[in-house]
């Protein structure tokens, strides 16, 4: 049971955390970022990142759970309709349609996921309750629209004016072609957090690729790949090509990783080193990789310049820009 002197901790962090504003830290050569021993701890990609670390932080500050934690941040970029890569406002497929990704991973090594989830407000939610309330791991498609709708979620129309006006002016330029991934259209949200009993969970949630043909699932949902987490060891988290990351199983090697000894950064660019090993076209698309080890340490590191990260830890909720390959 929290006692009252930790009561007070965890308000006067809540508010210190509340007062901070959000400077960006950039990664300058060999620089790392470290935060080594500090619990509680979330990280997440993008600029978005900062506003739902601030809501993850509501939950850990409070003394709640990583889990928690996790589903509250994502569920913030996924109702924002500015934000056109996950959830709510997310850019359609090349017939129309916003389709999304989700997974959620918590401190026992239980998972749910979604894809191609289409008419849902907080994918990440419809995860968990694949987690928590099924058999089963990962539902998509229909079947994940009727799982969801079962249980208490309401259907709605996520495609936004802004989003169908970017569609129509893509079809317009575009003869329906698939597009590939490149280093602008993709941002989807992965989040680690440690709650305050030294718990890992994370979370990922996207809209995926834009203008994808209908049906294709990216790497968020697909545990070890768009995110992972261990409690012996800490978690990880992707964005960017979603092909490209799962071909190396990105966050499940990175977890390894750290388990035989990497640092968090360590491992993140070793994971970067085996794409650029293995994969020709590397120079044409971003991948970012974001993990967290037990201790707290962070590590971030992707292929194009620009890749973003949000810490909160200690009160302070800081964008950073991450170090990269291809300079
Ligand atoms: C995917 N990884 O569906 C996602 C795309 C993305 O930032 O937006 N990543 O491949």
């Amino acid at each position: 049971m929290s006692s009252r002197r930790d009561f007070l901790k965890k308000s006067a962090l809540a508010s210190a955390f509340l007062l901070g504003g959000i400077p960006e830290i950039k990664a300058s050569g060999k620089t790392k970022t470290s935060t080594t021993g500090k619990k509680p701890i979330v990280i997440s990609t993008w600029g978005f990142g900062v506003a739902a670390n601030e809501a993850a932080w509501k939950v850990l500050s409070a003394g709640g759970r990583a889990l928690d934690a996790v589903e509250q941040g994502v569920m913030v970029p996924e109702a924002d309709p500015k934000v056109n890569s996950v959830g709510y406002g997310g850019l359609p497929d090349r017939d129309g349609h916003v389709t999304l990704d989700a997974s959620i991973m918590d401190e026992n090594g239980n998972a749910g996921s979604v894809g191609c989830l289409e008419h849902i407000l907080h994918p990440i939610s419809v995860a968990r309750k694949v987690m928590e309330k099924t058999p089963h791991v990962m539902i998509v498609g229909e079947g994940a629209l009727q799982f969801a709708l079962d249980n208490g979620f309401s259907k709605m129309d996520l495609l936004t004016p802004e989003a169908k006006a970017a569609w129509e002016k893509w079809k317009k330029e575009n003869n329906y072609s698939a597009k590939n991934i490149d280093k602008a259209n993709h941002d989807t949200i992965g989040m680690v957090a440690i709650d305050s009993t030294g718990n890992v969970s994370g979370a990922c949630t996207t809209s995926g690729l834009a203008w994808k043909i209908h049906g294709r699932v990216g790497d968020s949902p697909i545990l070890g790949a768009g995110m992972y987490v261990d409690n012996e060891v800490g978690g990880a988290c992707a964005t960017g090509k979603g092909e490209a990351c799962m071909k190396i199983c990105g966050s499940m090697l990175i977890v390894e990783l750290m388990r035989n000894g990497k640092t968090p950064q360590e491992a993140c660019e070793e994971a970067i080193k085996r794409v650029v090993k293995k994969q020709s076209d590397y120079k044409d698309f971003q991948l970012g990789f974001l993990a967290l080890n037990k201790n707290g340490d962070v590590g971030a590191y992707s292929l194009q310049k620009e890749f973003t990260y949000a810490v909160a830890v200690d009160g302070e909720n800081k964008l950073h820009t991450s170090d990269y390959y291809c300079k």
